[in-house]
């Protein structure tokens, strides 16, 4: 009788054990809100940690498919076009223009209570006055990298992209628009200038230099890890990136100032996923997640909260975080409307 009774309250036990996990695992389920969902990521290349890529679809129950591209042009064009990503990366260059030919769609700040760890100083800036499309994501510059094992001299700016001692071995950015404004800086012109005099005079030195460029090339990174380059126009963080792989590597910061640009999630009109696309905007806004991925990439965070999470030697590393000296003397691109035509035509002759 009595092994009878406990035989019938353990069988009742494993059916309220069953039924129990049965619940939990349902409402493991509502913990992974979009589980079997898909998010297309339209990002630069060496622009994210893969491991928070497992853990936000570990957390979600999502999947992320990331296609990579290396300018601003590729992603105008892919938009344009028709592409549905879900998420994208553009410069406060492309912004105002992707807003200009209604190709994203607004933030719903409801779904980013992340967004207080932000910080006001890279907040409401011209490319997007009061962040009705964009959440900044890193800044950084358009930089110099050197192999040290070749180049001796102490590096101050864009001078070694210029010197015949490197012929063969420079590599320059593939972009029209920075390699004019690397020139312009270099001949301490204004780097948004439109003036046929001043352009004249950066076409001239970019088609002297020609002759000295192994490449003009996006994997100006890679070229300095296998010292394939010993000199390259690029941007800061590929370069830190670069760094990190082999020691013989410098980023350079011109003290006399440079472009500086900040890149921004935004949601495209097309997405497919926007509730998903903000649990991810979220997700990257969170002060530990953005902390992780800024020491990844190696570019400056405007994430408050994730700064006060880096290390000390990170937040010092001027190649990162310029001083204010420096920044000062640095420049934003500005969309110079028409006028762009006379940077694509010296462009063309660099390139012929
Ligand atoms: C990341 C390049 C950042 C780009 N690899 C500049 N907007």
């Amino acid at each position: 009788m009595t092994r009878r009774f406990l035989r019938a309250c353990l069988a009742t036990l494993l059916v309220v054990l069953g039924l129990i996990t049965g619940c939990s695992s349902k409402s493991t389920g509502g913990a992974r809100p979009f589980e079997g969902q898909k998010l297309h990521v339209f990002i630069w290349s060496n622009y994210f940690d893969p491991k928070l890529e497992r853990e936000f679809e570990e957390q979600t129950g999502a999947e992320i498919l990331f296609d990579n591209y290396d300018s601003d042009e590729e992603l105008e064009a892919k938009l344009a076009t028709g592409a549905s990503y879900d998420l994208v990366f553009p410069s406060d260059r492309s912004v105002p223009g992707l807003i200009r030919k209604g190709l994203l769609s607004e933030l719903d700040r409801e779904r980013l209570p992340g967004w207080k760890n932000l910080d006001p100083a890279y907040l409401n800036k011209r490319h997007d006055p009061s962040n009705k499309y964009t959440a900044p994501y890193f800044w950084g510059t358009l930089a110099v990298g050197i192999r040290t094992d070749h180049v001796k001299e102490d590096v101050k700016g864009f001078e070694p992209l210029f010197d015949g001692k490197y012929k063969g071995k420079i590599a320059m950015m593939d972009s029209g628009e920075h390699c004019v404004a690397a020139a312009l800086l270099h001949l301490g012109l204004p780097m948004n200038s439109t003036s046929e005099e001043d352009l004249a005079k950066a076409r001239d030195l970019l088609v002297g230099q020609k002759p000295l460029v192994q490449a003009y090339t996006n994997d100006f990174k890679d070229k300095l890890v296998k010292g394939e380059a010993w000199v390259v126009l690029g941007w800061s963080g590929d370069i830190l990136q670069a760094v990190k792989e082999e020691e013989h590597i410098k980023a350079i910061v011109p003290d006399k100032g440079t472009l500086l640009w900040v890149d921004s999630m935004a949601i495209p009109k097309a997405a497919k996923n926007t509730k998903l696309a903000h649990a991810f905007i979220n997700y990257m806004l969170d002060a530990d997640v953005a902390a992780r991925n800024a020491k990844f990439v190696q570019y400056a965070t405007p994430n408050q909260a994730a700064r006060a999470k880096l290390d000390p030697e990170m937040l010092q590393n001027k190649a990162i975080y310029p001083p204010p000296a420096i920044l000062d003397r640095c420049q934003w691109l500005e969309d110079r409307g028409l006028a762009i035509t006379r940077i694509e035509a010296v462009w063309r002759q660099v390139q012929k």
